[in-house]
């Protein structure tokens, strides 16, 4: 079994992606653009569009700022909302540096209450998210959804129009298409590539701050690996066991868990993450009337676990499963990320007791101190799945 990781030539890694992005970003200040930094799919990015701002992905990925952000924060508190208020405190993203508004969402009590923090240094508006999906969680939301759209108007002196809402609804549509294309290549058997490279190139895109040229960057490399996959691999057998990744945003730990695992000899071939389909299978509803109530829809139903039942979850991973032709699912819990944590249980039952399938449960942060015991427990779990 060949185990090392195919990337193609010009393939950036997330940190090389991220600091490239840098001079992209200082170019389109020194030229007047606005820019809103966010840290959720949760945002409706389709308002800072038509605000005729950049949305933009703030750091959030790796343990340096989290010393300084420890001074302020428990330490028992998810790396990931420690290293967003980090980079923010010691000035370490320019992302965030560039940002003249922040947007955040009440999506768990962590990050709700770190954001009021966080508006200490930059302004942060923050959008009151329900943790339910009836109908007046729905008429609440779309209340937060008119508010935002308020304050992009009042911070940015500009009139937002429905027209401009609709523009920015087809143009995120198209990307949300062309980003589930793409890792849809996933159900290719053999896998097509690694879910490292699918993995790293959504969060990438972030950075490249045109819509429609990231779309482009996206579908030219859906049409090479397709064609590649035709001409060399379909028709040959992989003994390499396929797997999901499933719970908690996994930028700040892909080395030592994507990555790793990929280089056992498995292909990581679906994610059922942020970084992966989870915002990308249900579109804006074009034709809805009401842009708001479209919005609000859309956004709602997202299936994160800080949402109060969360079926729609568990009934997409059984799809997926199917679908990818799944023999096991690695869960990736942040350490004290209560909600993925909890709602582990469910997804556990799903895919052993239901769909008869191996199961992982990864809890972590982002240190190296057990990257060691995780390379022992992944090899283990990859000896318990046979093709
Ligand atoms: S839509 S997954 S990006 S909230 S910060 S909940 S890991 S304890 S990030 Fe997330 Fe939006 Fe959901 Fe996606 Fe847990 Fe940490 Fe909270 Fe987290």
């Amino acid at each position: 079994m060949d185990n090392a990781l195919k990337l193609p030539a010009d393939f950036e890694t997330y940190p090389e992606a991220r600091k490239a992005g840098f001079l992209r970003m200082k170019a389109l200040k020194d030229s007047g653009a606005k820019v809103v930094g966010m840290f959720c799919s949760f945002v409706p990015y389709e308002l800072i569009y038509a605000a005729g701002a950049l949305p933009v992905g703030l750091c959030a990925f790796t343990d340096e700022p989290i010393p300084a952000a420890e001074a302020n924060l428990p330490r028992n508190l998810c790396p990931l909302i420690k290293a967003s208020y980090g980079f923010a405190l010691t000035d370490t993203c320019p992302y965030f540096y560039f940002s003249d508004l922040v947007v955040g969402e009440t999506t768990c009590d962590g990050k709700k209450k770190m954001f009021e923090l966080l508006n200490e240094i930059k302004e942060t508006h923050v959008m009151q998210l329900p943790h339910s999906r009836d109908g007046a969680a729905l008429e609440f939301w779309k209340g937060q959804v008119i508010a935002f759209k308020e304050k992009l108007e009042q911070k940015f002196s500009v009139t937002i129009t429905e027209e401009d809402i609709r523009k920015a609804i087809k143009q995120k549509n198209r990307e949300r298409r062309v980003m589930k294309d793409f890792l849809e290549l996933g159900k290719l058997d053999p896998a097509p590539l690694s879910g490292y490279e699918m993995g790293t190139r959504i969060d990438a895109g972030m950075f490249s701050f045109d819509l429609d040229e990231r779309c482009d960057i996206i579908e030219k490399r859906t049409a090479e690996v397709k064609a590649e996959w035709e001409a060399t691999k379909k028709g040959t057998p992989s003994t390499r066991p396929r797997l999901l990744v499933t719970g908690c945003p996994n930028a700040g730990v892909r080395e030592k868990i994507i990555r790793a695992v990929e280089e056992m000899g498995a292909d990581i071939v679906a994610f059922d993450t942020c970084n992966g389909i989870r915002e990308k299978v249900e579109l804006v509803d074009e034709n809805n009337p009401d842009v708001y109530e479209a919005l609000a829809i859309k956004y709602l139903n997202i299936n994160c676990s800080v949402m109060s039942p969360n079926q729609s979850r568990m009934d997409y991973i059984r799809q997926m499963v199917e679908e990818y032709n799944i023999d096991g699912v690695i869960e990736i819990v942040l350490q004290s990320c209560h909600t993925y944590d909890v709602e582990a249980y469910y997804v556990k039952k799903l895919v052993v007791e239901e769909l008869d399938k191996a199961y992982l449960n990864i809890e972590t942060d982002y240190s190296q101190s057990d990257k060691g015991q995780l390379s022992t427990r992944l090899a283990a779990f990859l000896e318990t799945i046979d093709r």
